[in-house]
């Protein structure tokens, strides 16, 4: 056991049932040519966090803890996007079209991959979803319970989207769930802050909130 000085207060960690979800820290949100951009985004607010979530990562690999990464993206033939995700607003590219780093969010493609500094390492899970939240139609729920998990560090973009819909999914599920709040980003910066607020406000109504360097100090 190691307490993490965490807010809204300390949570006792349980290093046999602690994991690290990495969420959709794909070319496709972070450079530019991608769907982050597409959709109007400045995504070079986003690159800031690269170095905090690798410190984060290395953090877990070094401790022998699991690195569970996603990718938000959707099959070759667009089997599993609903047209109401694929026509939503008037963005320069839509889903499945072709850009710079191959067609925008589709799996195999060069921007669906995860950035080359965040790369998983054999054995670590990567779980493909067509959805914001990890649980929606992928094996995450199952990949969990397998790894005997009960609390969950999240880093990854963007805050209020991807992220927060999977803590808050993991929440009702029964898990612990701890924003790292350096490792993770939006590119509106209000409401990155705003969602780190309402995660953590009322007695930490969907989880924790502590920074990277708090982590690492609690896994030892
Ligand atoms: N647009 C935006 O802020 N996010 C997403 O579309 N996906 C994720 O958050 N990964």
């Amino acid at each position: 056991m190691a307490i993490l000085d965490a807010e809204p207060f300390p949570i006792e960690l349980d290093l046999s049932a602690l994991g690290l979800v990495v969420i959709d820290m794909q070319r496709d949100f972070v450079e530019p040519g991608g769907f982050g951009a597409s959709l109007g985004n400045d995504v070079e607010l986003l690159r800031a966090i690269v170095p905090a979530t690798a410190r984060l990562i290395d953090g877990f690999r070094k401790a022998g803890l699991p690195v569970i990464h996603t990718r938000e993206c959707h099959r070759p033939d667009l089997s599993d996007l609903p047209p109401a995700k694929r026509d939503r607003g008037n963005p320069s590219l839509r889903i499945g079209d072709p850009g710079p780093m191959g067609r925008i969010l589709i799996a195999g493609e060069p921007g669906a991959d995860i950035i080359p500094e965040l790369y998983p390492v054999e054995g670590e899970t990567v779980i493909d979803k067509p959805g914001k939240g990890a649980f929606h139609a992928t094996s995450f729920g199952d990949v969990l319970k397998e790894k005997g998990l009960r609390q969950l560090v999240f880093a990854g973009v963007t805050t209020e989207v991807c992220v927060q819909t999977t803590m808050r999914e993991a929440n009702d599920r029964g898990y612990e769930c701890i924003l790292a709040t350096d490792a993770t980003e939006s590119y509106f910066p209000a409401f990155k802050q705003a969602a780190i607020e309402m995660i953590r406000a009322q007695g930490a109504i969907v989880g924790w909130t502590a920074t990277t360097a708090q982590v690492r100090e609690a896994l030892g």
